[in-house]
């Protein structure tokens, strides 16, 4: 982010980082510069610049200025903004949630199959609900993988269905049924109205009227998925950006041992 004065000569040179009080970097550390971005149900025009000023200030951003501004549509603008934030966060008490695996490699994945649960595993995996987005569960599942990992399709203790997008949670729950799967992955990209809270609890529940919740290792994934939100669902794992087949699978080959799926 470019351009604006510094309020003093020592915020210009300050080069300390104290992580108890960080604060975003712009141009400088702590001069706490920030970018936002909204749309207010307004026409554009002064008025309607003052009033995303006033609500960046209540934000907690010093010194808002409206960089750019746009009609949207008739009633509606678009704005970004650059500000100084006042906040300060603690960033040694912050805790987070995440999957403590240690991540195999795919023939000693292969291997621990072999030797610790003596079968193929048989691996389900869709996007469910209404949801659309299948680059997710295909970077997990098809054989060319992500990033240089390959999927779990080209495993050889794997068997892995990919049923692709829109799998109702009805269909999805036969065909696990059908299958007798192992290990199910859901996966969840639109989160807007909490619509993946409402369709990832629909599936544990379905599970449990079928009785099968126990026999599986349910997990899901996706850019806005947490492992504590997955848990708080009753998953027994949750997966977010930059997850590929080779950590998925070191949790889930371990947690069937555990669980004594076998
Ligand atoms: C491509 C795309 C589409 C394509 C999807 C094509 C396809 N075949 O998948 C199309 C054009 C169809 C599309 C449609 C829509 N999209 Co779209 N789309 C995207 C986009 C650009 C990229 C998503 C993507 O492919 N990421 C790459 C993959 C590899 O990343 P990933 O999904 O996070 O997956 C990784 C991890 O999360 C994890 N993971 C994912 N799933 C799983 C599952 C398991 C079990 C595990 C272990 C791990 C795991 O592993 C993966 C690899 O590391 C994003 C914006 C963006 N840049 O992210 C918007 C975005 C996701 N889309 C969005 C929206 C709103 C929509 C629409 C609703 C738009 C509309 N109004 O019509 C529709 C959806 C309709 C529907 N019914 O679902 C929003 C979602 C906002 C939200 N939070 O709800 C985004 C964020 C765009 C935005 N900024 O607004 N979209």
């Amino acid at each position: 982010m470019g351009g604006g004065q510094y309020s003093t000569e020592k915020e210009a040179f300050d080069k300390n980082l104290d992580l108890t009080k960080i604060k975003p970097y712009g141009d400088t550390m702590n001069d706490g510069k920030m970018q936002v971005s909204f749309t207010l149900p307004v026409e554009d025009g002064d008025k309607a610049i003052e009033a995303a000023k006033e609500l960046a200030e209540k934000m907690g951003l010093k010194d808002p200025e409206v960089v750019y501004h746009s009609s949207l549509d008739k009633g509606f603008t678009f704005f970004v903004i650059f500000g100084k934030i006042i906040h300060t966060l603690d960033y040694t008490k912050i805790q987070v949630e995440t999957v403590e695996v240690e991540v195999m490699f795919k023939d000693d994945i292969n291997t621990y199959i072999r030797d610790k649960i003596g079968r193929k595993l048989v691996i389900l995996g869709a996007s469910t609900g209404t949801d659309a987005h299948t680059v997710g569960i295909d970077a997990i599942l098809n054989m060319k993988g992500f990033a240089g990992h390959y999927g779990l399709e080209h495993y050889e203790m794997i068997e892995a269905f990919n049923l692709g997008s829109q799998v109702t949670n009805e269909e999805f729950v036969k065909k696990a049924i059908e299958l007798k799967a192992d290990v199910l992955l859901v996966s969840q990209t639109v989160t807007q109205k909490d619509i993946h809270v409402k369709n990832l609890t629909l599936l544990v529940d379905l599970l449990e009227a079928e009785g099968i919740r126990d026999r599986v290792i349910l997990i899901c994934g996706g850019a806005r998925i947490s492992n504590e939100l997955a848990k708080e669902l009753g998953y027994d794992a949750g997966f977010g950006p930059g997850t590929h087949a080779e950590i998925v699978a070191s949790f889930f080959i371990r947690e069937i041992v555990n669980k004594k799926l076998t």
